[in-house]
Parts: structure tokens; sequence; C-alpha cells
């Protein structure tokens, strides 16, 4: 008797379908993991909480309080889920060991990240992304940073900008893959602004004289990640979506689109392939917006498919930089991890195990009629089969992972006191 995965592939088969060849692509296909979510944002730089530009809600215990704990975490995290990883890293995560309290972001270099590098490959992930960490810091200064009136200020930020580019490089150059470097800055007002302008010219300026330290354009790929509204800026962000689609093409780096950073009625499902006509590569933050707030943990919902969608039906895999950003520290965060990636690479699976050549052609002849009929028909296809084998492939635990997540609970994170 065959089994239900053997049934599975031949249905998927009549509609053309590879699943073979699709399992294959999926473990090629790298998902960048945030650290931050394991310890709500706060990082080990001094700070003790997160703030100036960004919020979590939520006291879950077993936050981790430091690198060891966090490093375990991610271990356990990373062990239910499946296919190629990276690790994302922020500024804040530095180790700075006895130089705690004696240098400040704008002195960080290396080697105080030599430590994630041996971690990273130790637990073989394909490599590190990075991200300057322009809040949680008290030269936030009136809730402004790259395009703060003060010029002390601004200042320090640039040159965190460009420690972090450093940084990047090293990363990159260690672990032999391109790492992204993404700005984004909380920048912003809470009522209406008496200059829209000027500030967004102070951005432009700080953000060439960041890039004006000479990197390795093959190894860091810079991305600049726009936002609507914040709470307590509700009124006006510096650094908007047209700011930065513009900043981006006319300086030669790329665009970071987070899909919980737009208006609801906008989808970045959408903005990708206008992005792909114009640029080499496209990162993204994928994430779940909730009204305002923007980073829930991501689930496996039709924007997110359709996300996948538009990587895999344009073949752009390879350009476009898939990363995750969510925070919830309302519940157990190994499991907001585990269920994050997962609907990632669920929603991969799902985009590779669809007949696109077909469809498109469906498209172009007009057939719109048929198009929508085998779209239907392709959505209760036995794709829960074909999810379980690549599980099981990939040597990671199926439907019953939330079980390990409950001993962990009880046996570390409840040690946590
Ligand atoms: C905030 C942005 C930003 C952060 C992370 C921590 O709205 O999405 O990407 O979430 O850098
Ligand atoms: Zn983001």
């Amino acid at each position: 008797m065959s089994t239900i995965f053997e049934q599975a592939k031949a249905k998927y088969a009549k509609s053309g379908v590879d699943v073979e060849s699709a399992l294959e692509k999926l473990k090629t296909i790298p998902v960048s993991i945030h650290c931050w979510q394991g310890d709500d944002v706060v990082g080990f730089d001094g700070a003790g909480a997160l703030g100036d530009g960004l919020q979590i809600t939520g006291n879950y215990p077993g936050r981790a309080r430091n690198f060891e704990e966090l490093k375990e975490d991610i271990k356990k995290a990373f062990s239910l889920i499946p296919g190629k990883k990276r690790l994302n890293l922020h500024a804040s995560y530095a180790i700075l060991g006895a130089d705690k309290g004696k240098v400040d972001r704008d002195e960080y270099t290396a080697k105080y990240f030599e430590p994630w590098v041996a971690f990273a490959k130790e637990i073989g992930l394909d490599g590190i992304d990075f991200n300057p960490t322009f809040f949680s810091h008290k030269n936030m200064k009136n809730g402004l940073s790259l395009s703060s009136p003060d010029e002390e200020i601004r200042k320090f930020w640039i040159r965190h900008g460009q420690a972090c580019l450093k940084i990047t490089e090293y990363l990159a150059n260690e672990m032999g893959t391109p790492s992204l470097m993404n700005i984004w800055i909380p920048d912003g007002f809470k009522d209406v602004p008496a200059d829209r302008l000027t500030p967004r010219l102070r951005l432009k300026n700080s953000l060439d004289e960041i890039l004006s330290v000479p990197y390795d354009k093959n190894k860091v790929v810079v991305a600049v990640e726009s936002k609507v509204f914040a709470v307590g800026i509700e009124s006006y962000t510096v650094g908007s979506n047209e700011f930065y689609q513009n900043y981006a093409a006319s300086r030669g780096i790329c665009c970071l689109l987070d899909n919980g950073h737009y208006h609801p009625l906008e989808y970045v499902s959408d903005k990708i392939p206008s992005l792909l006509a114009f640029y080499d590569k496209v990162a993204l933050h994928v994430t779940r917006g909730v009204r305002w707030d923007s980073d829930h943990v991501v689930l496996f919902e039709d924007e997110l498919k359709e996300i996948a969608k538009e990587i895999i039906r344009n073949d752009a895999a390879e350009k476009v930089l898939i990363g995750l950003d969510f925070f919830d520290a309302s519940i157990n965060r190994i499991s907001a991890w585990t269920v994050g990636a997962r609907n990632m690479q669920k929603a991969l699976l799902w985009a590779l195990l669809m007949p696109h050549a077909e469809l498109k052609t469906l498209q172009d002849e007009a057939n719109f009629t048929k198009l929508m009929v085998e779209a239907e028909e392709l959505k209760t296809l036995p794709f829960g089969a074909v999810w379980e084998e690549y599980l099981k492939r990939c040597n990671v635990a199926g439907e019953d992972w939330f079980g390990e997540v409950e001993a962990y609970e009880k046996k570390i994170l409840n040690a946590r006191v």
C-alpha cells in the first residue's frame, strides 16, 4: 500500500506539480531568523529594556537574560525549524565582556561579535545578517537619531552606522556568504510637524555619510526599511516608503519591506514584483500586522502565501532576502520562533507546489475562468502530507514538536527566576 505522502505526490503530479523538486528547492532557500524574539528585544549592551521608538507587550516567564540563555533558546528553536537558516543580529547584542560600560555603540568592532560567529558556525548556520541599533539608547534625543538637528547626536549615530558596516563585512567574511545590513530608525513626530523636509534631508546626508565608508558590495547588502507610523510617532515618520525607495534607487542599495509597516490595504506581496522590476535585491521582514501593531507571530495566512508566491513564481529566491521580524512577549518565545519560522517555510513550500507556468499561460490567454478553477482546486490538494515529509527529511519533529517545547519550558525556562 502506498503512503499518504506517495498519494499526495501523485495528486500533485496530476496538477502538473513535481513534489520532489519542490522539496529539493525548499532546502536551498535561506530564512534569516531574528535573535530578538528570544529576549523581547532587550539586547546585552546595557539598556536593560526596549525603548526609544519600539515597544513590546507581555511578560511571559523565561525571557533569555544573557548570551548563554539566548544561545540555548536559539538552539532549541532552530532544532524545531526545518531548512536553511541564517541568524539576524542587532548591534545591541554585542558581547562586550570587560568593555561593558566603557565602549559605546559608535565604537563597536568585529571583536564583540566573534562569539556569535563561533556559535553560528557551531550550529551550522548559512550566515549572519546585521542591524545597527537606533533605539534603546540615551542618544535617541527627542526620538530622533540620524535625522536629529543636534549635530553631536546625528554624528554619533552616523559613526554607529559606519561601525556596523565594518562589522557586517566581517560577518560576511567569516561565514562565507553575503550579509544584509538593514537600517531602520524610529525617527518621527507625534503631532503635525512644522517641517517635513529638513529632517529627511538630514537623514539623506547621514545615510550618505554612513555609506561613504568603503565596503565590499559583493559581501554586504545594505537595505533601508521604511515605516508608516508607530505609537508615539503617529503623525510623521522621517524614513517613509517614498523617501527610502528613492534613496535606495539613487544610491544603488536595496529596500527592505516589512509587511507590518504599510497601510492595511497595501500589500507587500504586490510591492515585491514592483521592486524586482528595478532592483537586483529586495529584502523582507516577514511579520504580521494587527491594527496598530506590526510584530505579531507570522501565521500561515493568505498574505504570507502571496508573498511566497511572488518569490517563487518570479524565480527570485536568490534576489529576495527573506528575514523574519516579530516579537511577542506574551507567549512562550521558543514557540513563537518555531511557529513563525515554520510558517515561512510552509508558505514557500505552498508556493513551490503550484504549476506557475501553466497558471501564467492561462492569464496570458485571458482564460480567467480556468485560472480561477485551477487555483481553487490547488487549495485542497494534500499539502499537509508533503509538509510532514519535508520535516521528516530535515530530521525535524512533526506535529508533536510542542511537547518538546513544554518540556524545555518546565526544565529550563521556568528555572529562570
Ligand atoms: C521596527 C522595525 C525593525 C525592528 C527590528 C528590531 O518597526 O520593524 O525592523 O523590528 O529591527
Ligand atoms: Zn522590521
